[in-house]
């Protein structure tokens, strides 16, 4: 009786809780504009010509087998039904009939056929990742991805995407009534790709198995530590589409969402700029101490790209384009006079300023005309006495 009663009140209790998820839930769940839906049935919305073709087949495939399934057990139902001993129905007593065994064999090698072509021709285009516009490589970690940006616009671009912290905190807490449309499947650095352009993900992983899954793209592919594989996709919407980790990958596999944010082309041209304005800030931390080796190897690279067209590789100059070699203001022990050339031009434009390159360029640059050709100052220029003559 004590245990009917303590399994009653247990019950009682889960229903409790059951009725106040519920409550919660439905006061706080919306539609993920480009990822799951609120009692979603159907597949993710496709956003790619594959993910529609994928579409179809789930859909024709269905109804076949539904058509099929109806007209079959129709006919054995109504045969029981109708030729049912109580009604005095008498066995037919027939061995092997070729005509029933032709037809059986025929009528369903042809319905296989009529499913097999355009899952064939699907199935290959899904695999043809030739003339891709943009390559990016998805590195599976225990538990984020990480994203690089081999080929196409945005090359040498590298980062990595985690779930947002505050939607792991609010998991761990268990308290998710004020949950976010986009809960768990909010990243700090989402990945960017242009609309309409082919883009080929390449997959690998660095601990476990991982796989990389968006459905709206229809694309799902494993990523193994110590292989690659590759998939790729065509997005036609601008938009933010979400996916996550498609492989059971240790304690925090559901905490590895993917986020894939398509732009117009400006946008995404202008995302580039950013992210390498960036990644150029990072690496040139204006504060690092540099030894002279490094500046000058630097320093060469800068003055190749920059200055050699006008003032030549032997720093000798041409016409009014002033001698680097040799030049007192280069040699001057005094760095802020050839710093402020630098940053603001001379001659009206004829020297140009190169504010845009940054403060490790300009230092570096700086040094190496100091050391080169006939000037030998020994004079190291850092980047932090360029940021100081930017601000005069
Ligand atoms: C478009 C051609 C051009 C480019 C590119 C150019 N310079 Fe110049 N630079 C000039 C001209 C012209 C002068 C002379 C200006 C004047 O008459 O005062 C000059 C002058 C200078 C001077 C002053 C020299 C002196 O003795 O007065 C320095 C230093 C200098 N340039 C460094 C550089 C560096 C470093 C770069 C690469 C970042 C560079 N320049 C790129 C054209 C150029
Ligand atoms: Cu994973």
């Amino acid at each position: 009786m004590r245990t009917m009663k303590s399994i009653s009140n247990k019950l009682a209790s889960l229903l409790l809780m059951a009725g106040a998820w519920l409550g919660s839930a439905a006061h706080a769940v919306q539609d993920l504009p480009g990822g799951p839906a609120v009692n979603q049935l159907n597949l993710a919305p496709p956003v790619t010509k594959i993910a529609e073709e994928q579409h179809f087949l789930h859909w024709m495939m269905l109804i076949i087998c539904t058509v099929i399934f109806i007209a079959v057990f129709s006919v054995m139902f109504y045969s029981i039904w109708k030729h049912r001993k109580s009604k005095g129905a008498k066995s037919a007593n027939f061995h092997e009939s070729v005509t029933v065994e032709v037809v059986w064999t025929i009528v369903p090698f042809i319905i296989v056929i009529l499913m097999a072509l355009p899952a064939t021709k699907v199935l290959v285009a899904q695999k043809d990742t030739t003339n891709a516009d943009l390559t990016i490589k998805a590195t599976g970690y225990q538990w984020k991805w990480g994203y690089d940006y081999l080929n196409g616009e945005g090359e040498g671009l590298a980062f990595i995407s985690t779930l947002d912290s505050s939607h792991r905190t609010m998991s761990d807490s268990g308290n998710v009534s004020q949950a976010p449309v986009d809960y768990l499947l909010k990243v700090d650095n989402p990945m960017v790709v242009p609309v309409g352009k082919k883009v080929r993900i390449i997959t690998t992983a660095n601990d476990v198995i991982h796989a990389f899954m968006v459905p709206a793209f229809g694309i799902k592919q494993d990523a193994i530590p110590g292989f690659v594989r590759d998939t790729w996709f065509r997005a036609e919407k601008v938009g933010d589409y979400y996916g996550q980790c498609a492989e059971l990958c240790g304690k925090e596999h559901a905490y590895m969402p993917i986020h894939v944010k398509v732009v117009s082309a400006q946008d995404y041209s202008a995302w580039v700029e950013d992210q390498k304005k960036k990644a150029a800030a990072k690496l040139d931390d204006p504060a690092k101490v540099w030894t002279l080796a490094d500046m000058l190897k630097r320093g060469e690279k800068v003055y190749a790209a920059n200055c050699a067209a006008c003032h030549q590789a032997n720093g000798k100059g041409a016409g009014p384009i002033k001698p680097l070699d040799g030049s007192a203001i280069v040699l001057d022990a005094d760095h802020a006079k050839q710093i402020q050339i630098l940053l603001n031009g001379a001659a009206n434009g004829a020297m140009p300023a190169w504010k845009q390159l940054s403060d490790t360029d300009i230092a570096a640059v700086t040094t190496y005309t100091k050391n080169t050709w006939s000037n030998k100052t020994g004079q190291l220029v850092q980047p932090a006495e360029v940021v100081a003559q930017r601000s005069k």
